[in-house]
C-alpha cells in the first residue's frame, strides 16, 4: 500500500509551516466525495476530504430552496455500495426532499465514521503539481496546506452558481434594493415570504420546483421566463411500502438492472423497442399517457428513439404541449408556456402543479426571450421597455456547469499549466476522468463522462471504484504517476462530440453546451453514449493496463 508520513519533506515554501501529507486529497464532501473517502480509506490510504461548506451533502446542502427535491426515485438515487445501508435506510417519499437527502448524507458520514477525515469550511484555492516531488500541493482560503500523491476532484458538475450580469455595471444585480436570493445559495435561516412581492428569474428544474411553492406564500409572484420548460408530473407521495419491500428483497439485482440502462435508473420502465414513428397515433398517445400517469422522467424512454430522432422527439414534445394547453386556462399564457425546442434537449423537469400555478390570480408570467432583461433597478427590473416591480428577487439561473467548479480553483499541472488555459476552448480530458498535463488528478462526475445523463449515485460509485482500482494497480507495480496522453485525450473529445451529433442534445441552448453562461465556449461537455457503453470503455482501458495513459515508475 502507498504510505505517507503525515509530516512530508518540506519544500522551500513549506518551511514556515510544513504541509500535512496524504496519499489522497479529495475536494468536496458531497455524495461523490463521501464515497471516495470511504472507499480509498478502506484501502489503507491516508485520505483527507476538503469541503468548502460547513456541512457534508454538497448539492443538497446548498440547494435548500423551498420545494427542492430529487427528480429520480429515492430507491434508485442512493448508494448501492453497502447492502446494510440500503436495507436499513427508509425513504419516506417516492422522491426525497432536500432535508431528507441531507439527513442521508449525514447518516452516511456518521455510519462510516467519515467525519474524522473531512475538513469542513475549507475552500480549496490552489492545487499545483510539484513535478520534482511528484505530489500535489494544495492550499485553502483559510491558510491550510497539504500535499498528496493523488488529487480527486469531487467538486460536482453543478456547484458553481450562474449569476448573470443583466445590465452590467450600470444595471446589475447590486442595484436592487430588496433581497436577492439564488436557488443554489439559499439561506439557512427560515425565510418569510408571506405578503412579499416576489420575482423569479429562471424556469429550469430549480425554478419549476420553486415557483409553485413560492406562489403559495407570496402576495404576488412574477415569473421571468427566457425559455419555456417541459415539465412532467412527478406524482410524488409517500413511498409505496410494498414496492420498497419488493426492491429490498433483491436490491442488488435492482441496482444491477439499473446499471444496465442508458441513464442508470428506470429499469422498471424500459423503452418500447420501436421507433415512436412506427406506432399508430392511438398507440403513441396511449404509451405517452401511461408514462405521464406513472410520472417522472420515464416519459423520455417511452420509445427507443425519442432522444436520437428529431421527428420522434417532436411527437413526445407535442404530447406535453397538449397537456400544457389542458392545464392552463388562459390560452395566451398556455402558448407562452409551450416549449419549442426538442424535449430532453435541456434536462427534463419533474414538477408538482407547475403549469396549474399559472392559473392563480397572484402569478404572472413574463416572457423575457423576446424582450431580455435589460437592467436591474432598485425596485425591480426592466424588460421590454417596462419596469416590473417587486421586493424580493429569486435567481433560479442555474450553474456554470462542469468547468465552473474546477476553474475557480487555481489548478496547475506540469510546467505550471493552468486549467483555465488548458480549458479555454472547452474541457479536454480522457474518459471524463483524467486531464493530459495534470498527473495523478482524477475527476468524479466531470465533463467527458456520462454524469449529466446518469443517476448521480451510479456515476460516482463507478468513478470512485475505477479510481480505486487504478491506484491499487499503480501501487502493486510501484508506479508513481499516471497521466492521460494528449492523443488519447483528443480522441476522447472527438468521441464525445461525435456521440452528441447522433442525439437531439445539440438542438437547443443548454448548460450541456455552456450556452447558459455568457462568453462560455459553445462545446458539448457531457458524454451521451449511455452509462453501460461508457462503463464498458472505462473497464476496457483498465483491463488493457491503462491504454491511453502515460505511467511512470
Ligand atoms: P437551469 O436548468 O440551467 O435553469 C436556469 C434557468 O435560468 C433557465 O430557465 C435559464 O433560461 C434561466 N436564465 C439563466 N440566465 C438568464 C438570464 N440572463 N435571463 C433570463 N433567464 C436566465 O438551472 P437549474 O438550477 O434550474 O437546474 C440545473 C440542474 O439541476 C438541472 O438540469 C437538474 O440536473 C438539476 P434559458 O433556459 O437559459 O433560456
Amino acid at each position: 500500500m502507498i504510505t505517507a508520513s503525515r509530516q512530508d519533506q518540506p519544500s522551500p515554501e513549506d518551511r514556515a509551516a510544513p504541509a500535512q501529507a496524504f496519499d489522497v486529497l479529495i475536494v468536496g464532501a458531497g455524495f461523490g466525495g463521501l464515497y471516495a473517502l470511504h472507499k480509498l480509506r478502506g484501502m489503507g490510504l491516508e485520505v483527507l476530504a476538503l469541503e468548502a461548506a460547513e456541512s457534508v451533502g454538497g448539492t443538497w446542502w446548498v440547494n435548500r430552496y423551498p420545494g427542492a427535491r430529487v427528480d429520480i426515485q429515492s430507491l434508485e438515487y442512493s448508494y448501492a455500495f453497502s447492502e446494510d445501508l440500503q436495507q436499513d435506510w427508509c425513504w419516506t417519499e417516492r422522491y426525497a426532499a432536500q432535508p431528507e437527502l441531507l439527513r442521508y448524507a449525514n447518516h452516511v458520514a456518521d455510519r462510516f465514521d467519515l467525519r474524522r477525515d473531512i475538513r469542513l469550511n475549507t475552500r480549496v484555492l490552489a492545487a499545483h503539481f510539484d513535478e520534482v516531488a511528484r505530489r500535489w500541493r494544495v492550499s485553502s482560503a483559510d491558510g491550510g496546506r497539504w500535499t498528496a500523491r493523488f488529487l480527486v476532484l469531487a467538486t460536482g458538475p453543478l456547484s458553481s452558481p450562474n449569476l448573470p450580469a443583466f445590465g452590467g455595471a450600470e444595471g446589475g444585480i447590486e442595484r436592487f434594493a430588496g433581497r436577492v436570493l439564488h436557488s443554489a445559495a439559499w439561506p439557512k435561516e427560515p425565510l418569510e415570504l408571506r405578503g412579499r412581492d416576489v420575482a423569479v428569474i429562471g424556469t429550469g428544474s430549480s425554478g419549476v420546483q420553486l415557483i409553485p411553492t413560492l406562489a403559495d406564500q407570496a402576495r404576488a409572484l412574477t415569473v421571468f421566463q427566457r425559455t419555456a420548460a417541459y415539465v412532467v408530473p412527478a406524482h410524488n407521495g409517500p413511498l409505496d411500502l410494498a414496492w420498497e419491500a419488493r426492491i429490498k428483497a433483491d436490491y442488488a439485482g435492482f441496482r444491477a438492472r439499473n446499471r444496465n440502462t442508458y441513464s442508470g435508473f428506470g429499469s422498471e420502465l424500459t423503452p418500447r423497442p420501436i421507433s415512436a414513428l412506427d406506432a399508430t397515433a392511438e398507440e403513441r398517445e396511449a404509451a405517452f399517457e401511461e408514462r405521464w400517469q406513472v410520472g417522472g422522467l420515464g416519459l423520455l424512454s417511452t420509445f427507443r428513439d425519442l432522444l436520437t430522432n428529431p421527428r420522434a422527439n417532436e411527437l413526445a414534445a407535442e404530447f406535453v404541449r397538449g397537456k400544457i394547453r389542458q392545464a392552463v386556462r388562459d390560452p395566451a399564457t398556455a402558448e407562452r408556456l409551450c416549449p419549442h425546442h426538442p424535449i430532453g434537449c435541456k434536462r427534463l423537469c419533474a414538477g408538482t402543479g407547475y403549469y396549474e400555478t399559472f392559473n392563480r390570480p397572484n402569478v404572472v408570467l413574463v416572457d423575457v426571450n423576446a424582450h431580455p432583461i435589460a437592467a436591474i433597478t432598485p425596485a425591480g427590473l426592466v424588460a421590454g421597455a417596462r419596469e416590473h416591480r417587486f421586493d424580493t428577487l429569486v435567481l433560479a439561473t442555474g450553474f456554470d456547469a462542469f468547468t465552473g467548479p474546477v476553474a475557480r480553483i487555481d489548478l496547475r499541472g506540469r510546467g505550471g499549466l493552468r486549467i483555465q488555459d488548458k480549458w479555454r476552448g472547452g474541457p479536454l480530458n480522457y474518459l471524463g476522468l483524467a486531464v493530459a498535463g495534470f498527473p495523478n488528478l482524477f475527476h468524479i462526475a466531470g465533463p467527458g463522462s456520462t454524469s449529466a445523463f446518469t443517476n448521480f449515485f451510479v456515476m460516482v460509485e463507478h468513478h470512485v471504484d475505477w479510481v480505486a482500482d487504478c491506484l491499487a494497480w499503480l501501487d502493486a507495480r510501484g508506479h508513481t504517476t499516471i497521466e492521460a496522453s494528449t492523443e488519447a485525450e483528443s480522441d476522447w473529445v472527438a468521441f464525445v462530440n461525435a456521440t452528441a451529433e447522433k442525439t437531439v442534445y445539440l438542438g437547443c441552448k443548454s448548460w450541456y453546451v455552456g450556452d447558459n453562461v455568457p462568453g462560455k465556449p459553445h462545446v458539448f461537455m457531457p458524454l451521451a453514449c449511455g452509462f453501460p457503453a461508457y462503463a464498458k470503455r472505462c473497464a476496457a482501458v483498465a483491463n488493457s493496463g491503462y491504454e491511453g495513459f502515460i505511467i511512470e515508475a
